[in-house]
């Protein structure tokens, strides 16, 4: 018998149900993007945490939907690849849209439910968003889903503000096979600092113009260079599809532009523990939603449809 554990959780569940919060609030510090836009997350993102003697390595995933776009399909695609290569699945319900659905079951949450009884590792439920439903409500939403797929366990949390976290990370510690530790005990993240450095900037720019800008943007890090005072230069490019889009990332007189730059610029230099010189370019490729090198630099395949 080992002395140790170790395993992969994937966390999963539609866009916008908490997976990245979540993922957060169980490492402690900011490994994956959040936004209040749906289909954030576009390919895996993990997490590492000791909790005992288990080493535990969370995998956020994006949303699942219906897949339309190339895209769609790839990150849809990545999402259960993820749940299948896992020791445990976590499903995340946003409860609070859930319980709007009067009693029954969503059509998205269905469809969800089917694909994941195909899977053969242990499933835990988690109802997610508590601080915003009344707790009746939540019992019988439980018992809802596990008569139409039983789970192992099932909990109730709050991402957001911490509530029943800690007894989650207890419990799926619990759940992970017998195993050496595949990841020094200080490690939390696997991502490459100049990774997380793009998805910040995505995720300042998804916060400045969630509206006006959709979907179709995409940053990547193109050169990171650490100078001898200890400061880092980074050059990152925004891609996007039209020439308008452009217009807007920049604003008027370069306002929104220098304003996400700077906001991404404070984050990034606290995930660096060093001061960072940041500049931002954007550049207009019409077709970059089907140019296999961005979904290369993304993490992702390339759907060859
Ligand atoms: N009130 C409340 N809001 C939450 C909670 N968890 C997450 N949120 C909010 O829900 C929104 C979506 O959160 P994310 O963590 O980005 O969701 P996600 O599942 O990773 O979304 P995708 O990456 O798009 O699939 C954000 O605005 C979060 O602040 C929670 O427990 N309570
Ligand atoms: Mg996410």
């Amino acid at each position: 018998m080992s002395e140790t554990r170790c395993g992969f959780v994937a966390l999963v569940g539609a866009p916008n149900a908490g997976k990245s919060t979540l993922l957060n609030a169980l490492i402690g510090a900011k490994v994956s993007i959040v936004s209040r836009k749906a289909q954030t997350t576009r390919s895996t993102v993990r997490g590492i945490l000791v909790d005992g003697d288990a080493q535990l390595i969370f995998v956020d995933t994006p949303g699942l939907f219906a897949p339309k776009r190339r895209l769609d399909r790839a990150m849809v695609a990545a999402a259960w690849g993820a749940a299948g290569d896992a020791d445990a699945v976590a499903l995340l319900i946003d409860a609070k849209q859930e319980i709007g659905r009067g009693g029954e079951i969503g059509e998205a949450t269905q469809t969800i439910l089917t694909t994941l009884r195909q899977h053969r590792a242990p499933r835990f439920l988690v109802l997610n968003k508590i601080d915003l439903v009344e707790r009746p409500k939540l019992l019988a939403l439980a018992e809802r889903l596990n008569a139409a797929l039983p789970f192992v366990d099932t909990f109730m949390i709050s991402a957001l503000n911490g509530d029943g976290v800690d007894r989650l990370k207890t419990r799926l510690a619990e759940a992970m096979p017998g195993g050496p530790w595949l990841y020094p005990e200080d490690q939390i993240a696997e991502a490459p600092l100049r990774a997380l450095a793009a998805e910040i900037t995505r995720e300042k720019l998804f916060e400045r113009l969630h509206d006006e800008l959709p979907y179709q943007t995409t940053v990547e890090t193109e050169s990171w260079k650490d100078q001898p005072d200890g400061s880092a230069r980074i050059e990152q490019t925004i891609y996007v599809t039209r020439d308008s889009h452009k217009k807007i990332v920049i604003g008027e007189g370069g306002r929104t532009i220098k304003a996400i730059g700077s906001a991404a610029r404070k984050e990034i230099a606290e995930a660096h523990e060093a001061p960072v010189h940041l500049f931002l370019f954007v550049k207009v490729r019409a077709n970059w939603l089907d140019d296999p090198e961005r979904y290369r630099a993304m993490g992702l395949e390339f759907p060859k449809t």
